[in-house]
């Protein structure tokens, strides 16, 4: 069977201002899909689309969306031009963590933050789009999950309980959709450096740096050719999940560092 081409397909990528989100914008750019790309920082946006059509994106049309704010969501996808709305691949890639703190400890606004984007934020994209998927009869839904969502961390407990959600969320709308043709994937990586740890220590870029340092981990880029790679597999072929690692780390308790 062939390899599905990315060529002129609407690839909807949501936190593509930054990170995995932006790499996976310029990965699926250079297989000529249409990018239709979403996050709140609209001046980052712009720069991913600019480098997007660079890279031989078909098209890209960019617009402000905050996840969490279910009632945009919906209108976000009802208002799409007709040649934008028939959405072939979704990445539900928005998502961050806030704090790093015993859970009876932790902040409450921290907590609503995770789970109003990880979980409910997925849910709102996922309930806009699908929909017309199953009624087109195609479409491919990936979603970053996380390492953290296979082993619990310490004081990571609502981090990894967020993204433990969004991998039962993947395997039930793996089951909801059987019988069509609409594939769901959950991506699940381990430290990947990006904006990631900067969001989730507030901005402190000193602490940030402190988790990779001694290792090597994954970039962006490895994670959008994994993203990438399960896209393009024939039509008959769901790939549930991909669970990937820097070499210098075995799990999300267990890492190697050069002192
Ligand atoms: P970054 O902080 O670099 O990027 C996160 C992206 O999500 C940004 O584009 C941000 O854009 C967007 N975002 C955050 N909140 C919202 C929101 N409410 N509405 C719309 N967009 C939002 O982090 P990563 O690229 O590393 O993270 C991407 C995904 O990968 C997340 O789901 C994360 O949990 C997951 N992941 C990350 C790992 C890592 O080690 N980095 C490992 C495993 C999974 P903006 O602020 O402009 O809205
Ligand atoms: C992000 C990976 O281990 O920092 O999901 O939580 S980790």
């Amino acid at each position: 069977m062939p390899k599905t081409s990315m060529k002129g397909k609407i690839v909807f990528i949501t936190g593509a201002s930054a990170g995995i989100g932006a790499a996976t914008a310029m990965a699926f750019a250079a297989e000529g899909a249409r990018l239709l790309l979403a996050a709140r920082r609209s001046g980052k946006l712009a720069e991913t689309a600019a480098q997007a059509l660079e890279l031989g994106a078909e098209a890209v049309h960019s617009f402000h969306l905050d996840v969490r704010n279910r009632n945009a969501v919906q209108r976000a996808i009802d208002e799409l031009l007709p040649e934008w709305a028939e959405i072939d691949v979704l990445v539900n890639n928005a998502g961050l963590s806030r704090g790093l703190d015993k859970l009876y400890t932790g902040k409450p606004e921290d907590w609503d933050e995770m789970i109003d984007t990880n979980v409910k934020g997925l849910l709102y994209v996922t309930r806009a789009v699908v929909p017309g998927m199953v009624v087109r009869g195609r479409g491919h839904v990936i979603n970053l999950g996380s390492m953290a969502g296979e082993i619990v961390y310490p004081n990571g407990a609502v981090y990894c309980g967020s993204k433990a959600a969004a991998r039962a969320i993947s395997d039930g709308l793996r089951e909801d959709v059987l019988g069509t043709p609409v594939r769901v994937t959950s991506i699940d990586p381990g430290l990947v450096e990006t904006e990631f740890s900067q969001v989730r220590f507030h901005g402190d870029a000193g602490r940030a740096a402190k988790v990779y340092q001694g290792l090597t981990p994954l970039t962006g880029e490895d994670i959008a050719d994994a993203i990438v790679w399960a896209a393009t597999r024939p039509g008959h072929v769901n790939i549930a999940r991909i669970s990937l690692s820097s070499i210098d780390q075995a799990n999300t308790l267990l890492l190697h560092r050069e002192e």
